[in-house]
């Protein structure tokens, strides 16, 4: 029996791709180039399968051009890199890598938060520029994150886990604004008291953005928005880049509007708004929320095992579109 071919997208753990080479005959990527469309159409020619990762694109486009393909398997939670609708009409499974990376990604989110509040990355800069020759009573003077206000946009698995180190660890109230009102049950134990957005704007000490990006959450944070907040509030972002509109963010950093920003993804990324970069007061990272070797290994061995068990009879273990499969 022939065994059925697969695409790895980008370099991934050797063991993982020993893993899949035992079931499937592997095209591999260890260079880490990455695939403009054409390419990636190419690579996939002949393939049932894909493993990717935010940086492949799967449209419509993508999917005429690859008949053959049955499955794509994104290493990470976020899948604004497929278009669903056009999987599922071409019967193209979807899988994502949801509660591995929850609590990893949640700390990130809770360390930016701070590091911002507390203006580390701006104070170790000026330290390493030699300029610090004295202490004073207001030298990077920062705000408190215990006992504050904690703003959640986008209350899922990661924006929960943060609220629970916000709530239970740093005694913060916390304000919520999503999609769904959370059950009463989820809400007691945190107190996350849910909102609408303009008042949580409003209230947030610290606001912090976890939603998923659509087209409806383009910009859900732009000038309009961020002329709510309180000239003394942070806003950190590990969603995604394109929710906040980061030439908007750099004008309002620069003028004192808000305090200070965390940022870990970015409009266009890898490139960033060049703005951002003459502003002291936001703290940059490079898309890094999920990455700790235990964590970035257990989501690319969910992405492996969704592969394996869609494209050798089994069930994938976190399908998006489970539908793909069940239409006739
Ligand atoms: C990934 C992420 O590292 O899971 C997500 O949605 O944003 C990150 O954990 C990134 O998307 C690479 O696939």
């Amino acid at each position: 029996m022939t065994r059925p071919a697969i695409l790895v997208a980008r370099a991934v753990f050797p063991e993982v791709l020993e893993h899949l080479g035992q079931h499937f005959d592997v095209e591999s990527n260890q260079a880490d180039t990455i695939f403009a469309k054409p390419e990636l159409i190419a690579r996939l020619q002949g393939k049932q399968g894909a493993f990717t990762t935010g940086s492949e694109r799967i449209d419509a486009e993508v999917l005429a051009a690859c008949p053959q393909l049955r499955v794509v398997a994104n290493m990470a939670v976020g899948y604004n890199n497929f278009d669903i609708p056009a999987c599922t009409a071409a019967g193209v499974l979807a899988t994502n890598t949801p509660d591995v990376l929850t609590e990893t990604t949640a700390d990130f989110g809770f360390a930016l938060m701070m590091a911002t509040a507390r203006r580390m990355a701006e104070s170790e800069h000026f330290l390493r520029r030699g300029e610090w020759t004295r202490w004073s009573y207001d030298m990077f003077a920062g705000s408190d994150v215990h006992g504050s206000t904690l703003g959640i946009l986008g209350m899922g698995r990661i924006g929960q886990a943060i609220a629970r180190r916000g709530a239970l660890g740093f005694g913060m109230k916390v304000v919520y604004h999503n999609r769904s009102r959370l059950p009463a049950e989820q809400e007691a134990p945190i107190g996350a008291r849910y909102v609408d957005k303009a008042t949580l704007l409003r209230e947030a000490d610290h606001l912090v953005l976890v939603l998923p990006y659509s087209a409806g959450a383009h910009h859900a944070i732009g000038a309009a928005e961020l002329a709510l907040m309180k000239p003394t509030a942070t806003l950190t972002n590990i969603a995604r880049g394109g929710i906040v509109d980061d030439a908007a963010l750099a004008a309002a950093l620069r003028e004192g509007r808000i305090a200070a920003a965390g940022l870990d993804v970015f409009e266009g990324e890898p490139a960033l708004n060049p703005a951002l970069l003459t502003v002291p007061n936001v703290v940059l990272t490079p898309h890094i929320a999920s990455s700790t070797m235990a964590t970035r290994r257990a989501m690319a061995d969910l992405a492996a095992k969704n592969l394996v068990a869609a494209l050798t009879g089994g069930v994938a273990p976190t399908p998006i579109n489970p539908e793909a499969w069940t239409k006739a």
